[in-house]
């Protein structure tokens, strides 16, 4: 095991995030390796930490001032062994090949996870959307897309949102496929819901998380009522994560942005809610903004000196990391504890670092990680092409009620893979055992391909 982490890591020595995602895997499907010694002569490791295709490119584009920039754009398609690649697209400025093939990595287990046929994809791009017009933005995706048709299409790798790619973004990226290729097709998901989108896309990442720490909290007959939650992230997964927890009598109370973090004591509420959801989605303005609008809330702004997050240093019951990669370190791990949190549920995908991991399973706190507990995104994206290939669309109502049944089956198989492997209520190792079992069971049965 540590020779092939050794062999990855010396094979591309820059990809820390990759690294961390694999490692993670890695030391939690020993006993699965142990069990299956056939697994080892298939070199089925090796296998799937090598993404089965990777495509770079070139985005040049034009900005409002009539000035070219150029940035890059990927895709990775990680595993097609249960379905067609799927997974979001990132724009960010941070976006690079390991971020992503991080997240393609854990996109494979993830939608294993979903009970649906969906293998692993990521992309994205170095692109900055803050502060763009709305005609650059447009250009921008136009311009990606004129790359990306080609390696894309409704049965053969199906991207969708992320950080940084929301409604418009699809709309932009859909129209530019459309017409390159001349078809109507779901070749996106998270569309907007007059053509081809489904209901419930925009909530379930959001709601599908808090359905999971539900199922979580059921294991100790306990709810969500009541229960004071601190939430990170101001954009789609945050703020359908608050959504539900209001929805459930719980009380949400904070939220961020990369520039700082908003702390109501009182809760947000339905209106505040609504307040943000205008802010960041249609103004596109900063969390700060919060405290003008509500006098009696504390605005913190980031203070990069200190080795911790003060968002995670209120007292509470539950956290839902909904912002990114790695934002709660072995400090603010201490400092949940200490607060008195017993619940973690990663919106986000890998917010946690393995340290912050460790001290969460030392302390039995009931502990979701992303590729269980954010799975219901993807799902619902599932549910979106189900939809589109039948060409109807499904009632609010059974979607939601899928997206529930569907979170309460990856709890389920979570608890079942842990119990099985001696690692009773360890999410964690749960959740990675059935989705790595799932996944190298169907390159088993295809052959060496
Ligand atoms: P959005 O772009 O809608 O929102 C991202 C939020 O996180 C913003 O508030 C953003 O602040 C903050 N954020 C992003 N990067 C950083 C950073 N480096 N440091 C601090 N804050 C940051 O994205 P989503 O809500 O869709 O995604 C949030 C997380 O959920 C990601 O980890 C994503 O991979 C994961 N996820 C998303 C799914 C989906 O369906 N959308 C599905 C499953 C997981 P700012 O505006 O200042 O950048
Ligand atoms: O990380 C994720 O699961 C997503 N960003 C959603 C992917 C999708 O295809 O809906």
């Amino acid at each position: 095991m540590s020779d092939i982490l050794d062999f990855i890591k010396a094979k591309d020595p820059g990809q820390k995030e990759f690294h961390q995602a694999v490692q993670e895997v890695l030391e939690t499907v020993q006993p699965v390796l142990d069990r299956n010694p056939e697994y080892r002569q298939s070199a089925v490791l090796q296998r799937i930490t090598e993404p089965e295709r990777v495509i770079m490119f070139r985005v040049p584009w034009m900005d409002d001032q009539g000035q070219v920039n150029v940035n890059r754009g990927f895709r990775i398609e990680m595993s097609c062994a249960i379905g067609p690649y799927k997974g979001g697209l990132r724009f960010h400025p941070s976006v690079n090949l390991s971020i992503l093939k991080f997240l393609a990595f854990e996109q494979a287990f993830k939608n294993a996870l979903t009970t649906l046929s969906m293998g692993g994809g990521k992309g994205g791009s170095d692109f900055d959307p803050k502060g763009k017009s709305d005609n650059e933005v447009m250009r921008f995706c136009q311009s990606f897309m004129t790359e990306l048709y080609r390696h894309i299409g409704p049965d053969t790798d199906i991207p969708a949102g992320d950080i940084g790619v929301g409604a418009r973004e699809i709309g932009y990226l859909f129209g530019m496929y459309k017409r390159l290729r001349n078809e109507f097709t779901g070749v996106l998901t998270g569309k907007s819901l007059g053509w081809g989108g489904s209901l419930i896309r925009p909530e379930a990442t959001g709601y599908g998380s808090v359905y999971f720490a539900s199922e979580m909290l059921a294991t100790r007959d306990d709810n969500l009522e009541g229960k004071t939650c601190l939430v990170s992230g101001s954009g789609n997964v945050a703020q359908y994560t608050v959504e539900k927890i209001i929805e459930l009598g719980g009380k949400a109370t904070t939220l961020s942005d990369s520039s700082g973090y908003i702390y109501d004591e009182e809760g947000i509420d339905k209106d505040k809610l609504a307040f943000v959801k205008r802010l960041k989605n249609v103004r596109r303005g900063r969390i700060r903004e919060y405290v003008d609008k509500y006098s009696e809330t504390v605005y913190t702004e980031v203070d990069s000196t200190l080795d911790y997050n003060p968002l995670w240093n209120h007292k509470a019951d539950c956290a839902f990391p909904s912002a990114t990669q790695n934002e709660i370190n072995e400090k603010d791990a201490r400092n949940l504890v200490k607060n008195g949190v017993y619940l973690v549920s990663e919106g986000a995908n890998m917010p946690s670092t393995p340290e912050a991991i460790n001290i969460f399973l030392d302390n039995k706190l009931l502990y979701a990680p992303g590729k269980a507990a954010n799975a219901g995104g993807v799902a619902v994206s599932g549910l979106e092409m189900a939809q589109n290939s039948m060409r109807l669309s499904w009632p609010r109502e059974e979607v939601d009620s899928r997206l529930r049944t569907i979170m309460k089956s990856i709890h389920q198989s979570c608890l079942d893979a842990a119990a099985d492997y001696g690692v009773p209520g360890n999410y964690m190792a749960g959740a990675n055992i059935a989705g790595f079992v799932k996944v190298v069971n169907a390159m088993l049965d295809q052959g060496l391909v």
